[in-house]
Parts: C-alpha cells; structure tokens; sequence
C-alpha cells in the first residue's frame, strides 16, 4: 500500500526553472558568453553549484573556487528577487487540488527538491501548510540521482521506501527514486522519462485510486 507521497518542486509544483533560466543567463551574459535552451535542460534537478560549472565548462571557462562562490551567489539574488513576487497562480495545473487529495485519502506528504529556496517558493505559493515535511538543498549532501533526498522524505514522514510514491520531471530525480526503491511517476514526456512507473503530463491529470496500480 501506498502510505506517502515525495514531491519534487520544480517541474511539479511550480514552473521556477524559467526564472533560473533568466538568471543564468543574465550571468553568462554579463561574463560574454550564452548557452542554449538545449544546455539549459541539463540543468533541471540540479544543484546551483552543478549547475554553475556545467554552464562554465560549456563555455570553456575556468574559475576558482571564490569566484564560482561569488558567481553563484549573484545569480541567486537575482533569482530570490523573482520568485519573491511569485503567486499562487502559478502554481502548475492540478498540483494543489493533487495535494489536497492525497492528504484528504490520509497519505502524508514531503518535498524532495534540490532547491535551497523551496521555503520561500512554496510560501509565496501559498502551498506550505500542505506538506507534512520539507527535505531540500540546505539538508543533503548528495545530489539527484543519489536517493538522499527522498530516503529523508520517507524518514521524515515514518514510511518505508517501498510505500512511498516520489513525482518527478527530471530523469535524474526519476532515477533517484527507483535507487531509493520507492515507486515513481514522471511528469512529463515518455520518450525521456521511460524508467518511470507511469508518466503523466502534470498532475492534473492524476487521482490518488491510480497510485494503487502502480
Ligand atoms: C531545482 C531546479 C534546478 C536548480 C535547483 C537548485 O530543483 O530544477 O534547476 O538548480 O533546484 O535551486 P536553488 O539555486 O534554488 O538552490 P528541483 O529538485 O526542485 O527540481
Ligand atoms: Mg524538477
């Protein structure tokens, strides 16, 4: 039986990865290079620090360690003064009616997300009061596709792994998941999401008597 089910934010919840595509771009801008949108897709589900040296290695760019630091650190702002004016519209279709049910059917509910923002994300969304834990990037030290977010979901919220259902879009959270043996649902496209359990197009498409066939 399915006891909990482990969220990913962004992808899932909320739509944020365009407003980290801007300030990554903003910030390979400004230091004479860009990256394309196709580059830009490897950086869904990944870790700020991941993702700064994947975008300077496209550009064939080093820099030390203080600068990555400093480099990291201004596209964040830019990235907090966006989503600071986030609202609950932009919650992505389904996702809150999706989380009132499976807590309504008695399942308990965690965030599994590499962001070290998801507080203010999901405050400003106004979704805080519907998960029962908060795993993200201030409390692992093992990115996706290691399963250490949401084997402390699961933790967290007193469930085997194996009770757990995780909702991901990226093939590294995807893989995650199933490392941590724990049942998945993508949401996204089939073609790139294949290891999942099933694969929806966001979760407005879902119910939770769907999450008993998996
Ligand atoms: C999200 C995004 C990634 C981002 C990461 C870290 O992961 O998909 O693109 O790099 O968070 O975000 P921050 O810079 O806010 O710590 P997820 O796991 O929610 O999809
Ligand atoms: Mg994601």
């Amino acid at each position: 039986d399915i006891k909990a089910c482990l969220f990913d934010l962004d992808g899932v919840i909320v739509d944020t990865a365009v407003y980290h595509y801007r300030a990554w771009k903003r910030l390979a801008n400004e230091l004479g290079f860009d990256f394309t949108e196709e580059e830009n897709e490897k950086l869904k589900g990944v870790s700020r620090v991941r993702s700064l040296e994947l975008i300077l290695e496209w550009a064939g760019i080093t820099k030390t360690e203080e600068e990555r630091a400093e480099l990291a650190a201004r596209k964040n702002s830019w990235y907090v003064d966006m989503i600071s004016s986030m609202q609950p519209e932009e919650v992505l279709p389904g996702a809150r009616e999706f989380l009132e049910e499976v807590r309504a059917a008695g399942m308990k509910t965690a965030l599994g997300s590499a962001s070290k923002n998801s507080g203010l994300i999901l405050e400003r969304t106004g979704l805080l009061s519907l998960f029962d834990a908060i795993v993200d990037g201030n409390s692992v030290t093992a990115s996706k596709p290691d399963p250490q977010v949401f084997l402390k979901g699961a933790e967290a919220l007193n469930t085997a792994p194996h009770q757990c259902v995780v909702f991901e879009d990226a093939v590294a959270g995807i893989e995650a998941a199933k490392a941590g043996g724990m049942k998945v649902v993508g949401v996204g496209s089939p073609e790139i999401l294949h290891d999942a359990d099933l694969v929806v197009k966001g979760l407005y498409e879902l119910s939770t008597d769907l999450l008993y066939h998996l």
